[in-house]
């Protein structure tokens, strides 16, 4: 029975860090209020906007306990205040290699393809084709190890049957690997734990084009 919060989160359909919020919702059963910050017109950088967060990006939530950015603070607030499902196994081994793979999305491969780097590449003088050959880089070299720590993980998702945190950073990731025409073929598990959550619930509820303010 999902269950309706008093918290607002800030996202835009194509963040792949609100999209990882909105999954880990899903996959809860909670509701929210969404507010939406159009990134491409750079609402993120408007006064109201800094406002509420100074840092300019989303995620961005608020509840009666707490103001809070970070995907993976969000994730973790959420997953020790509504700890079933869990999103992360028992054992301190097994939780942390699921961070790891979770954290090698998160830290080394989205920041550097974030919007403001792009822009920030264009301010340089570096073209389209070039910007999105960066990105494009990046996504190979964190998808490359991430898919060799999968190799020996049975299916279909990350770590076995259920969906964990590290599916949660995974699935955005395709979804923005795709936008800049990543090569999928050489990452098997990667593939498979997309098309697994193609099918289920949570993560399609979740999916950009799911979003009121997809375009
Ligand atoms: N590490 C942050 C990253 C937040 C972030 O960079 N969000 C992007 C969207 S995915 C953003 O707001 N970009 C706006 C910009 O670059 O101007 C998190 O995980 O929440």
């Amino acid at each position: 029975m999902p269950q309706d919060l008093e918290a607002k989160l800030y996202g835009y359909y194509r963040s792949t860090a609100a999209y990882r919020v909105r999954i880990a919702l899903g996959l809860k059963g909670l509701n929210v209020i969404h507010e939406y910050i159009h990134l491409r017109n750079g609402q993120q950088t408007s006064a109201d906007y800094l406002a509420i967060n100074p840092a300019g990006l989303v995620p961005y939530w608020i509840d009666a306990e707490l103001n809070l950015a970070q995907s993976i603070a969000i994730i973790e607030y959420l997953e020790e205040t509504y700890p079933d499902p869990p999103l992360l196994p028992k054992d301190p081994a097994s939780r942390a290699v699921v961070r790891e793979v979770a954290l090698a999305v998160c830290c080394d491969i989205h920041p550097i393809g974030n919007l403001r780097v792009l822009k920030r590449l264009e301010g340089l003088g570096v073209g389209e084709a070039d910007r999105a050959n960066w990105s494009r880089h990046w996504i190979d070299a964190g998808f490359a190890a991430i898919e060799e720590r999968l190799a020996s993980q049975l299916g279909p998702f990350a770590f076995g049957e259920k969906p964990s945190l590290a599916d949660i950073c995974i699935v955005p990731q395709v979804f923005n690997a795709r936008r800049f025409g990543v090569d999928l073929t050489p990452y098997p598990r990667i593939r498979e734990i997309d098309a697994v959550a193609s099918t289920h619930e949570a993560f399609a509820v979740a999916s950009p084009a799911r979003q009121p303010d997809s375009e």
